[in-house]
């Protein structure tokens, strides 16, 4: 008889005592650092342990310590924020972190660089401005996405409306967090009033993601959720969702079984029942997601192995419901929210650009200061953006001009090329703990050499896609544009093409290995064939998707010849 070994993460999550574990003990220690056990659980809280990469090597052989800090990632269902909650962040920012607030591909914020002695102190102010971190990471629903752009309508007002409700359903119950970070002193281990009606004592078997959108824009990249729901709407009427389950962009490199997805279509149904149907599809993963392994523990592997036919078939038993199979969607859309627009009752938004939604203040231009005195003088609502920029809304026309006044004083970006517009880094070095190579610090200088090459051949009008990140996780959702940069070892990444600029079908890998020096003559040697042989209108990611990665691998070979695999 074959026994089940549960991942290590399963032990420590069911012996947490609904998340407690030591957190409150080592929190009081002078250690700059947690235990294995309790790094583990902080994610639930919404914290994750890193080290200073640039410097780890060189303290090491010195016989010192690490630099230890820690990222701190808040939850903002659709990225929605008032005014004074900005003001708060962008304080405490100040106060403890790195003094940036970063822009995370799922519109919320994460703080990076807290130290342990600010961390409880952090945590329990950022509650104060009635925004929590508890469920941003970890094994459970994480930050709800939907449209930034604050349109006034019947449509995108439900859409907010439901990320919101769908967040604080699945946000996880157990009072750990509240006794840890707000009233910590009265926290007891064996407070027996926890429980996780949804999730159960071990929580999921991973990380959960739940997006929204509209068919007629995909702004969200929707179908890399866990679960992706397709708002269905007639005449300013919503008729129910659309809902597809299994994507997930995680992979290991050379490891097949590991792999990217889109979530799939398995049923519609009406908005009494989205609840319901949420919750059956978040059971059926508690149940019957792998818990022996990590790698294979996402939904989309139930997905793939099970079909949806399955998933259909046991959310009706479960609910006593049959539900209509989905509405036929092939034509997603992407609308660009940037600049100025009327929102629909008057007044106006504005969508600003931030590259890899990073708000700090540098030498000459000063993202931080401006926004805060644009947003401390005319009280906008903020919204984040899973572009990783930032939405000011209910701005009256009057403010207009002065708002631009504002930004041209502190240089805030408004011309920007088409690529620079639709690039995505994630953070990678020297965070994250699992870069394998350099993302957001090449960021600036990778649009700039490829708007050179793009100028060159005539194409710098041509709207591409581009992401890049340090690893095959994903962050920046590499394989669901047009160019898929990805780390591969330091110096060196894989390359990606032929998914489409409307997420709606991912990328082929072209090389498995290139230097970033040789990176953008790569790329050029596709921009090249793309000149000569596309059809009229083709877009780029179609057009590498029709000729296939053999030419381009050729084309590429011509060139570079021995360096690239
Ligand atoms: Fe991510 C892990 C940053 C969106 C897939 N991600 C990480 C960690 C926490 C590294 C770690 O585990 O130690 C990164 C922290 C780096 C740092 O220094 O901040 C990290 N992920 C990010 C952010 C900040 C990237 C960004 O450029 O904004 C995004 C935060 C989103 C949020 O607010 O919740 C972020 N991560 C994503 C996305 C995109 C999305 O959700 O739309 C993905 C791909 C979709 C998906 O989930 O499959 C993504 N992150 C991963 C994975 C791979 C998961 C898998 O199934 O294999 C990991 C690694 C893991 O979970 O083991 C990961
Ligand atoms: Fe880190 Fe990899 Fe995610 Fe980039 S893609 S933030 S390197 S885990």
């Amino acid at each position: 008889m074959s026994t089940t070994i549960l991942s290590k993460v399963e032990q420590i999550k069911s012996n947490s005592d609904y998340l407690a574990g030591k957190i409150a003990t080592q929190l009081k220690n002078s250690n700059s650092f947690f235990e294995e056990d309790e790094i583990q659980l902080l994610k639930f809280h919404g914290t994750y342990q890193q080290f200073n990469r640039d410097t780890a090597t060189d303290l090491k052989r010195k016989g010192l310590e690490k630099e230890f800090s820690f990222m701190i990632r808040t939850r903002i269902p659709g990225g929605v924020l008032n005014y004074q909650q900005y003001i708060d962040l962008d304080n405490l920012s100040s106060e403890f972190s790195d003094s940036s607030l970063r822009i995370t591909t799922r519109q919320t914020f994460q703080f990076h660089g807290v130290l342990k002695k600010n961390l409880k102190r952090t945590i329990s102010n950022i509650s104060k401005m009635l925004i929590t971190t508890y469920g941003a990471c970890g094994d459970v629903v994480r930050n709800v996405t939907t449209i930034a752009a604050p349109i006034k309508d019947v449509i995108h007002e439900q859409l907010r409306k439901d990320a919101l409700m769908i967040s604080s359903k699945f946000i996880p119950s157990s009072t750990s967090y509240g006794q840890i970070w707000i009233n910590g002193d009265k926290y007891e281990y064996k407070n027996k009033e926890k429980n996780e009606p949804i999730y159960g004592k071990s929580y999921l078997p991973r990380k959960f993601k739940i997006g929204i959108t509209i068919p007629e824009d995909n702004s969200v990249d929707v179908l890399t959720n866990d679960i992706a729901i397709f708002l269905i709407h007639k005449n300013n009427k919503v008729l129910g969702y659309n809902i597809a389950v299994g994507g997930g962009l995680g992979m290991t490199h050379n490891k097949p079984e590991t792999f990217p997805y889109l979530a799939k279509p398995i049923l519609f149904c009406d908005k009494s029942n989205l609840n319901i149907v949420l919750e059956e599809i978040i059971k059926i993963q508690r149940d019957y997601g792998d818990r022996t392994n990590r790698k294979h523990a996402r939904l989309k592997y139930l997905v793939a192995e099970k079909g949806t036919s399955w998933f259909k078939k046991k959310i009706e038993k479960q609910t006593n419901l049959i539900f209509k199979n989905p509405t036929e969607i092939n034509n997603l859309k992407i609308i660009d929210h940037l600049g100025w627009h009327e929102q629909g009752d008057g007044k106006w938004y504005l969508g600003i650009f931030i590259p890899s939604g990073r708000i700090k203040d540098n030498k000459n231009i000063k993202i931080k200061s401006g926004l805060r005195e644009i947003i401390n003088n005319f009280k906008p609502s903020v919204i984040l953006s899973t572009d990783q920029n930032i939405f000011l809304g209910d701005i009256l026309e009057k403010d207009k001009d002065l708002i631009e006044k504002i930004l041209e004083k502190n240089l805030i970006i408004k011309k920007i090329t088409k690529v620079d517009r639709w690039f995505l880094a994630c953070p990678a070095l020297p965070t994250c703990g699992l870069a394998l190579a350099e993302a957001e610090r090449v960021r600036d200088e990778l649009v700039d050499k490829i708007n050179k090459t793009l100028l060159k051949h005539n194409l710098i009008d041509e709207k591409i896609s581009i992401r890049i990140t340090g690893c095959p996780n994903g962050c920046a959702r590499p394989y669901a544009g047009d160019i898929g940069i990805v780390g591969r070892t330091p110096n060196h990444y894989a390359l990606y093409t032929g998914g489409d600029f409307e997420g709606s079908r991912l990328s082929s890998k072209i090389l498995d290995k290139i230097s970033y020096q040789n990176l953008v003559k790569a790329l050029e040697q596709i921009f090249i064939l793309f000149k000569k042989q596309r059809n009229k209108d083709e877009s780029f990611g179609n057009f590498c998707y029709r000729i296939g990665k053999d030419l381009q691998f050729k084309k590429i070979k011509e060139v570079l010849n021995d360096s690239v695999q």
